[in-house]
């Protein structure tokens, strides 16, 4: 995210054009407008060979690869470029002072751990199309990152590779030697992830928490992994050494990393604008696609400012639209669509197979003599796999505060059973979701097979203080949506949805609701299985 990038001068135009916030102008004034010109976001009527909507990881792929191939793409994103600092000179808030960059057209915060000691941490912050969505289903809490590069920008860049033994769960019409052989190491090598040197792990005072994580699961029997990530290790440890600005160890992570993490922007998206092909349009949020007369699609986009507000209605026509808007956007579109007539002959399956990877985070107290440091690396880098006996995977996770906790913290992936479905309330004019808050017990039996045996043999208890007022489990969220178009239902084998010859489906949509692991490396080896096969027959 260098300050000199073509990038930058686009966005902050489009910026300039888009904010009628008093934040927004602001923030330009203190920054200054770039003098260089830049090319104009999409223009109503425009006419273009392939439309991605979305910028994420399946996105990503798609324009790369395409364009590597020889055809434009145009990207459309509903969120905002994420390359022009503030006044306080960082593009993204802090952690520990969310700010009006923090949240998705929110006014309130809206924290995953909500409570500290029992009392609320959430703080008012003004509304901007921030970084953070934190979408209420009702039943469940589905956090995503917006902006281009999608959630890039705000996890934990946990880039896991499932066992092998466990892809045909995941994937089951997916040849696994295909995936493990060619695709998931093009994904890790086009993702650049890279692993924790174990000696600096087994030493730094930032990985404190994650030594006791391992030291608490080996001592019940359990297997730790480590875990490969695409925050670069070497920066982190010079950000210890103290010889560069930190991220990492500023406690960065879910409102986006100033530094030192490989997010799309770095990778794959700079590689797609380098081929020239490729164009983005930042806040610009695609709402129909329906079949144009002469052929193609006719793809309906809104721009919007800051606020959230609509400053522009576009049409375009595209002869191809990949849908790249995550599980959530990407069902949302595809069951309005079918519902209003848009896309009628979109297939029975489509919003169907949604899960939430089982996700559930519970915190542990430990005995003061088991302190787990108050400089906390917010990029985890192992986890404890009692998947085949118990059904769950821990990520040993931060709870970087700042100061010392006591606390062990971790993110439970969970072999849940339970898959919702979204359908169209006609009346609301809004995509639901059938989530039942009750199907979080059987992911929480799950977790509970690693850490009730843990606490009995450490001697130790739960942390009631992080979620509310006596309540262990957070049982309210996922990190991880997944399904709702799914491979070989919804879609062909390859994405190609039903109905719709050059309509596709290349992002977490296309997987049944579990990963057994973290998911954006399974989504980026699949995305680039299925635009290979795409480009070699139907392009
Ligand atoms: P995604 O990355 O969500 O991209 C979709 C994009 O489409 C977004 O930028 C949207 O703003 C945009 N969009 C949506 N609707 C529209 C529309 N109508 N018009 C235009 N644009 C639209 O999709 N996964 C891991 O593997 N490891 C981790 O450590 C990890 N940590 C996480 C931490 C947090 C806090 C969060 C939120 C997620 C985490 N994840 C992690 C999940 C991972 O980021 C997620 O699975 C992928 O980002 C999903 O990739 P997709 O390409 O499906």
């Amino acid at each position: 995210m260098s300050d000199t990038t073509p990038s930058l001068r686009v966005s902050r135009r489009g910026f300039i054009a888009g904010t009628g916030s008093i934040v927004g102008l602001g923030l330009l004034g203190r920054t200054g407008a770039s003098a260089a010109p830049a090319p104009a976001p999409i223009a109503n009527g425009a006419r273009v060979p392939v439309l991605v909507i979305g910028t994420g990881y399946g996105g990503s792929v798609a324009a790369l690869r395409l364009a590597q191939a020889g055809v434009d793409v145009h990207m459309v994103e509903m969120g905002m470029t994420w390359d022009t600092p503030g006044s306080d000179g960082k593009i993204f808030s802090g952690m520990t002072a969310p700010d009006y960059r923090a949240y998705w057209l929110r006014t309130r915060t809206k924290q995953p751990i909500s409570n500290f000691l029992g009392f609320p941490i959430d703080r008012d912050v003004p509304k901007y199309t921030g970084i953070l969505d934190a979408e209420d289903f009702g039943g469940i809490l589905v956090y995503q990152g917006r902006g281009v590069g999608g959630g890039s920008l705000v996890n934990g860049g946990m880039a896991v590779t499932p066992k092998r033994s466990r892809f045909s769960a995941i994937l089951p019409s997916v040849n696994a030697d295909e995936m493990y052989n060619v695709y998931y190491p093009r994904a890790n090598s086009g993702l650049g992830v890279n692993e924790i040197d174990r000696a600096w792990f087994d030493t730094t005072d930032c990985y404190q928490y994650a030594r006791v994580g391992r030291k608490h699961a080996q001592r019940s029997g359990f297997e730790f992994v480590y875990v490969p990530n695409v925050y670069d290790f070497n920066y982190m440890k010079q950000e210890a050494a103290n010889a560069v600005p930190r991220s990492a160890l500023n406690t960065e992570i879910l409102y986006g990393n100033n530094y030192g993490k490989k997010s799309l922007q770095k990778t794959y998206l700079a590689q797609a604008k380098a081929t020239g092909r490729v164009a983005i349009s930042a806040q610009h949020r695609v709402t129909s696609v329906s079949p144009a007369s002469g052929g193609g699609y006719t793809v309906a986009i809104e721009q919007i400012d800051t606020t959230g507000a609509v400053v522009a209605n576009k049409t375009v026509t595209a002869a191809r639209v990949f849908f790249a808007a995550g599980s959530v956007g990407t069902s949302k579109l595809l069951v309005k669509l079918r519902a209003t007539g848009a896309l009628p002959n979109l297939n029975g399956e489509v919003g169907k197979g949604w899960g939430d990877n089982g996700n559930v985070m519970v915190g542990r107290a430990n005995h003061l003599w088991d302190p787990t440091g108050s400089l906390q690396s917010s990029m985890p880098t192992g986890g404890i796999d009692n998947w085949d006996a118990g059904g769950a995977f821990a990520e040993v996770a931060p709870l970087p505060t700042g100061i010392e906790t006591y606390a062990s913290f971790y993110l439970s992936i969970t072999n849940t059973p339970h898959r919702a479905e979204f359908s169209w309330n006609s009346s609301a004019g809004r995509v639901d979701l059938n989530w039942q808050t009750a199907w979080k017990q059987s992911s929480i039996g799950m977790a509970k097979s690693i850490f009730d045996k843990i606490n009995s043999k450490e001697g130790t208890i739960y942390r009631t203080d992080l979620f509310g007022t006596y309540k262990v489990w957070g049982d309210h969220l996922t990190y991880h949506p997944l399904g709702g178009a799914v491979l070989n239902k919804a879609t062909d084998n390859y994405g190609r949805l039903q109905g719709y010859p050059g309509l596709y489906a290349i992002d977490g949509s296309l997987i049944p609701g579990n990963t057994s692991v973290n998911p954006f490396v399974t989504i980026t080896a699949l995305a680039e299985r299925n635009i290979e096969k795409i480009i070699a027959t139907d392009l």
